[in-house]
């Protein structure tokens, strides 16, 4: 069930509890930031938001008895009928802070389940979040879970000797297996479609990144696409591949991702593997960040720890450093010398693209050769494997039937062809003309 249901908007209290003993970690600077954008994203109506501190989690109810009074006290004159934690909760701590506070109880884990519920479109999109979610709800079984068992009209559904909570158990489990099952069909597809582009020369660039990095801005702009894009956190769930709009720039495939967040639950990575499993045949992973963002050195460590959690830190990357336009150039200029390695760009205004492309061609093809080449009369087969390729800009063919392309085409393709006898590079144009004159 979705926190914002067709016509009712939540009325909400956030707790961001900030908990001594779990700060091990590099901390985001914005994290309540982060929690509060999450909230916002879910479409509920945030009515306060209570920040504190705390040494360390409650066993029974996480947060101490304290604050729960406090909090329930503020609570009698607020209109608030969902609260949301900046953690996530066990089984019976969310069901004791319900049944303290006699408010529906959220944890982060669910909140972030609950957005991609409400943005999931494709039909494997949608598939993966209900999978997530009953994967979640089997951990806990608390609240009653009548969904299935209404839908079936609830007669004759109980086996021998089972508890309500075994049905559900066992409902669930069966809606797994079929979740299951229709995810793999869908995939099996779309592993026909990748073994397609395997055949082809296209090369997979894959744009990865934390979540609002600008990753789908940048991915309308290289391949002319009017996906959504928007500041919000999620915006986009369905991968999205397109061609490159700029085709000069070599045969490239873009492929737009999920972004990634700190604490992304499991249950989520679980299921959105195998979607996430087409980007092991990316070859090349641009990892957009935001460099406007304080954080953003924190959240290029949590994107690697996932893209390693998905076995794909063995793919070459490159980082590019969005929304340069909204960082002064005092503070540009020394992180530009710094990260040498790195591309700086604004996706918004497609500024320093052409550092970026020429990078991809770099890292994809060993950059590009743009120039003169002859072929021997007996070299008819690579004169029409070049044209499939889409490589050949110009042909001149001289009497004596010797042919001349003007090619543009990755090194590491040209490769192929060098040391075949009768193909050469003509470096000396005048050579050419002279020849193509005869
Ligand atoms: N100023 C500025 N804003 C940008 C730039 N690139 C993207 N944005 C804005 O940042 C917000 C997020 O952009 P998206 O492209 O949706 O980000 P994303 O990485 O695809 O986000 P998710 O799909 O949620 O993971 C939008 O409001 C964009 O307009 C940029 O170069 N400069
Ligand atoms: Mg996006």
């Amino acid at each position: 069930m979705n926190i914002v249901e067709s016509n009712t908007i939540q009325k909400t209290l956030l707790i961001y509890i900030e908990v001594d003993s779990l700060n091990q970690k590099e901390k985001l600077e914005k994290s309540y930031d982060e929690f509060y954008s999450l909230a916002h994203s879910s479409g509920v109506e945030i009515v306060k938001a209570t920040k504190f501190k705390q040494k360390i989690p409650i066993t029974s109810s996480f947060i101490s008895k304290g604050k729960l009074d406090q909090i329930k006290n503020e609570l009698i004159d607020l209109d608030v009928d969902l609260i949301i934690i900046n953690h996530q909760l066990s089984a019976s701590q969310n069901r004791n802070l319900e049944n303290f506070f006699a408010k529906r109880v959220i944890d982060k884990t669910e909140l972030i389940l609950d957005i991609f519920a409400t943005r999931a479109s494709s039909y494997i999109g949608k598939l993966q979040v209900e999978l997530a979610q009953l994967n979640h709800l089997s951990t806990r079984l608390i609240r009653g879970w009548t969904h299935l068992e209404r839908q079936k009209g609830g007669i004759g559904l109980r086996g021998p000797g089972e508890t309500q909570l075994e049905t559900d158990r066992r409902l669930i489990g069966k809606r797994i297996k079929r979740l299951n099952s229709r995810l793999d069909k869908a995939h099996k597809q779309r592993e026909i479609n990748r073994y397609s582009r395997k055949k082809s020369r296209n090369k997979l660039v894959a744009l990865v990144g934390y979540t609002n990095a600008g990753k789908t801005t940048l991915f309308n702009k290289l391949t002319e696409s009017m996906q959504l894009a928007e500041d919000k956190l999620f915006a986009t769930l369905d991968s999205v591949t397109r061609k490159n709009k700029v085709p000069d720039h070599g045969p490239i495939l873009f492929s737009d991702t999920v972004g990634f967040i700190s604490d992304l639950p499991t249950q989520l990575v679980e299921s959105f593997k195998a979607t996430l499993d087409e980007l092991k045949t990316a070859d090349l992973l641009l990892h957009i960040v935001d460099i406007s963002d304080t954080d953003h050195k924190i959240k290029v460590l949590e994107v690697n720890s996932i893209l390693e959690e998905l076995g794909l830190e063995n793919i070459p990357q490159t980082i590019v450093n969005n929304k340069c336009d909204l960082v002064c150039n005092s503070k540009l200029s020394p992180m530009r010398k710094r990260k040498h390695d790195e591309i700086f760009i604004s996706a918004e205004n497609e500024s320093e693209f052409e550092d970026l492309r020429s990078s991809i061609n770099k890292n994809l093809f060993n950059g590009i050769y743009e120039g003169w080449v002859s072929l021997d009369t007996s070299l008819g087969n690579i004169r029409s494997q070049l044209f499939d390729m889409g490589c050949v800009e110009e042909e001149k063919i001289s009497s004596n039937g010797t042919m001349f392309a003007n090619i543009k085409i990755g090194n590491d393709e040209l490769d192929q062809f060098i040391g075949l006898k009768g193909f050469e590079l003509c470096h000396d144009k005048d050579i050419l003309f002279e020849s193509t004159k005869a």
